[in-house]
């Protein structure tokens, strides 16, 4: 008698879904697709309850899940999935069900962002790098995530040119004060703008934030300042002014003439 396959349990889950602006167009470029339990429990609790026999595959299947609720609340912009790059060591097929599942929602290739975090990319990131080649030229696009968190390594920039870098919020924080991480922070933004890597500051929770980081000609922004994950909703996101931004939209509009005075008198 043969055993049963074994098919492994998997948790229920949904999506909450977060903009990343970018505060020049002031708009909104792309959305985070955000994993959540069914009552929009947080992450970790969905997480907790994965086999790490089973994670890579959890990590696929969830990605298709994304993909598809995004397509039914009608995405019209890029979509970023977490992704573990580790999945495609494992399953080096694991993005085609990716491919599928954004075929089947309409959703053009070019339109989908892989978020693979900075410390995921330590070993052997040639042979990730290969591996995704071909999804690349097919338009798929590559962040590096929670950029800092880590070690800050510019090298990875070389080694896998992503397309986008995420600032993670632990750099982040308090950014404004002055120290190490301003330096830090104004290093990877400069190698970032010779490399053609666009730079999002993720985590951004205060105005003092936005301000220094919008002073370092940084445009793309995700966190509370702008807006909260929606559960299974994309959310409106808000555009807070540096002083700098507030003085100028305040200033009055220079009329090249002036204007006529009213007659007192009725007609
Ligand atoms: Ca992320």
């Amino acid at each position: 008698m043969s055993a049963e396959p074994h098919i492994p349990a998997e948790p229920a889950f949904s999506f909450a879904f977060q903009p990343i602006v970018d505060t020049v167009a002031r708009e909104v470029v792309a959305w985070e697709a955000l994993i959540r339990g069914m009552w929009d429990e947080p992450a970790w609790q969905v997480l907790n309850q994965v086999s790490p026999l089973h994670f890579h595959l959890f990590d696929q299947t969830a990605r298709s899940a994304a993909i598809a609720l995004a397509g039914r609340l009608g995405i019209d912009r890029p979509l970023h999935l977490n992704f573990l790059p580790q999945s495609l060591a494992s399953y080096p097929k694991s993005l085609l069900t990716t491919l599928e599942a954004a075929h089947e929602a309409g959703l053009p290739i070019g339109r989908i962002v892989l978020e693979a975090p900075e410390a995921e990319l330590v070993e052997d990131r040639a042979h990730f790098a290969g591996l995704l080649k071909e999804y690349r030229k097919l338009g798929l696009r590559l962040a590096i995530d929670d950029f800092g968190a880590a070690w800050a390594d510019l090298n990875i920039l070389a080694d896998l040119q992503p397309d986008q870098i995420k600032l993670d919020m632990r750099l982040i924080r308090s950014i404004e004060r002055p120290g190490t991480r301003q330096a830090i922070v104004r290093a990877i933004r400069l190698a970032c703008f010779e490399l053609n890597i666009d730079v999002i500051a993720e985590g951004v929770e205060t105005l003092a934030e936005y301000t220094w980081l919008a002073d370092q000609n940084i445009r793309h922004f995700q966190g509370y300042l702008f807006a909260r994950p929606a559960f299974e909703a994309f959310p409106p996101a808000h555009f807070p002014q540096t002083a700098e931004e507030a003085a100028t939209s305040a200033r009055p509009v220079a009329s090249s003439r002036p204007q006529p005075a009213r007659s007192k008198k009725r007609a």
